[in-house]
């Protein structure tokens, strides 16, 4: 399949890994839209929000708690941050392998754009 994020799990194009285990793995984004922004992706290839299963409920749960401990762990859990998940064109998504957005380092707007 070609995926760009399940290539980045198979170490076949580099990251800037900051967690993984055996259901996920985050990454700084290239392309920063915050002081600090990490994306979380499950490791197994799911396109969109509108592929998930019941079954999959727990790794998309698993999703937010690894985003809470990277937040701790980079020092923005207190101040705050933001979470995003894009699905498909309108939503923005632009790389076809779901990831959550974890935003922080700056105050956020509301609406997002
Ligand atoms: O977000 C897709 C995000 O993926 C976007 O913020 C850029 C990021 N991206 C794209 N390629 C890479 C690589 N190679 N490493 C890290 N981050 C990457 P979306 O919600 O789909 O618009």
């Amino acid at each position: 399949m070609d995926c760009l994020f399940c290539k980045l799990v198979a170490r076949e194009i580099p990251a800037d890994i900051l967690y993984e285990d055996d259901q996920v793995i985050a990454f700084r984004d290239i392309s920063p839209q915050a002081p600090t922004h990490v994306l979380i992706i499950p490791k197994r290839h799911i396109s969109t929000l509108n592929d998930l299963q019941e079954e999959d409920c727990a790794l998309v749960g698993r999703l937010q708690f690894t985003a809470q401990k990277i937040a701790k762990t980079l020092g923005i859990a207190e101040e705050g941050y933001r979470v995003v998940m894009n699905c498909n064109e309108q939503g923005g998504q632009t790389v076809y392998h779901i990831h959550m957005h974890l935003l922080g380092g700056r105050s956020m707007t509301w609406p997002p754009g």
